[in-house]
């Protein structure tokens, strides 16, 4: 065997090699098992006492070199392959991926729009518990336990009341009337959005849970005509400045004259949008005011119908269902 013939070819075989596997299949083929290299090991068994020494000692020196070369290519594979995964990762010529961001729910949107504009017309903020007592719902409203009106506002009771109370989810936000009147002294301006719950069977304006926005201005003196004011140019500014409203009568027990507002949808239809009126002396009473030495507007009005005639949508549970078809529009 030609020693150095076979230490050129495998010189040359590590040399072009340019992978991992490749270079273990040269390994294999030299110093495999069944390789060059070891199956002359066995051959040189045959021959006399002098040609096996010579022939060992070159055999050993060409294993040992190509063990030794082998060896060193690995490792450069190795480092070459590192090097190239770590310059991926900091591939800054690569284009980015895309984040996906959300937005803000219409409804919430919408909310947010009609905080902005009672903010500029002087009104403040308020909260109060969607988790109601029937005291605040119904009561302290002028709506005692046998009022008819509280047919029309059925809700969902729920159990775990303190003892002598009652708990509901609230059917409006207008007990948010008393609890802020009972903490605050007029003159005063707020609005208070949030969720309504009534067992309702639902249709395309209704459903059984909806969002309110409660308005109150209390003051000396404070009459319709100042409702009219402030809702005329609520209305312009969410709507539209050409935008009709119309008043007309209405009932509710805490509230004196009642009224309800709507306004003209695209097809020239009146939508009632809200209810209102003057608070009712016994509303005042209730939160211990001397009724008449204060006067006041009160008002509920309903966020999806808004939401409904500003986007032109004729069905308040789209808003509801989760549909990123509708959402995203928005
Ligand atoms: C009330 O809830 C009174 N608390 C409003 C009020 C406040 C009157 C202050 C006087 C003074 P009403 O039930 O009409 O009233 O509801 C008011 C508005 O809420 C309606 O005009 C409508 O826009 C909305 N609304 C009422 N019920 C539903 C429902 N089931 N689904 C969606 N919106 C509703």
């Amino acid at each position: 065997m030609d020693f150095n013939k076979v230490g050129k070819e495998a010189q040359e075989a590590i040399n072009k090699c340019r992978d991992l596997s490749e270079l273990e299949e040269i390994s294999r083929r030299y110093l495999g098992r069944k390789g060059v290299v070891t199956s002359a090991f066995q051959k040189i068994a045959e021959l006399s006492h002098q040609e096996k020494r010579e022939q060992g000692r070159q055999l050993n020196q060409l294993r040992g070199k190509l063990e030794k070369e082998i060896e060193q290519k690995r490792q450069g594979l190795k480092d070459s392959f590192f090097q190239e995964k770590s310059e991926r990762k900091i591939d800054i010529s690569r284009p980015g991926k895309r984040f996906k961001a959300g937005h803000l729910h219409p409804l919430t949107q919408v909310v947010r729009r009609i905080e902005d504009i009672f903010q500029l017309m002087g009104f403040s903020v308020a909260e109060g518990p969607e988790l109601e007592t029937e005291y605040y719902n119904f009561d302290a409203l002028n709506i005692p336990a046998d009022h008819p009106a509280r047919d029309i506002w059925d809700t969902f009771w729920v159990k775990g009341a303190k003892k002598g109370q009652k708990n509901l989810l609230r059917t409006h936000t207008s007990p948010n009337q008393v609890r802020y009147l009972e903490k605050n002294h007029p003159p005063l301006r707020i609005i208070v959005p949030g969720m309504c719950y009534r067992h309702e069977a639902t249709d395309r304006t209704h459903g059984f849970q909806f969002m309110q926005v409660e308005g109150l201005m209390v003051d000396r003196e404070v009459s319709l005509a100042n409702f009219k004011a402030v809702v005329e140019k609520f209305c312009q500014m969410f709507f539209g400045p050409e935008t009709e409203i119309r008043i007309i009568p209405d009932y509710f027990p805490f509230t004196e004259p009642s009224v309800e507002v709507s306004i003209r949808d695209k097809d020239g239809r009146w939508l009632e949008i809200m209810g209102a009126g003057l608070v009712h002396p016994n509303v005042f009473k209730s939160v211990g005011y001397r009724p008449y030495e204060w006067q006041g507007f009160a008002f509920g009005v309903g966020v999806e119908r808004l939401a409904m005639i500003k986007y032109g949508l004729d069905d308040l549970r789209q808003f509801y269902q989760g549909d990123l078809r509708l959402i995203q529009q928005f």
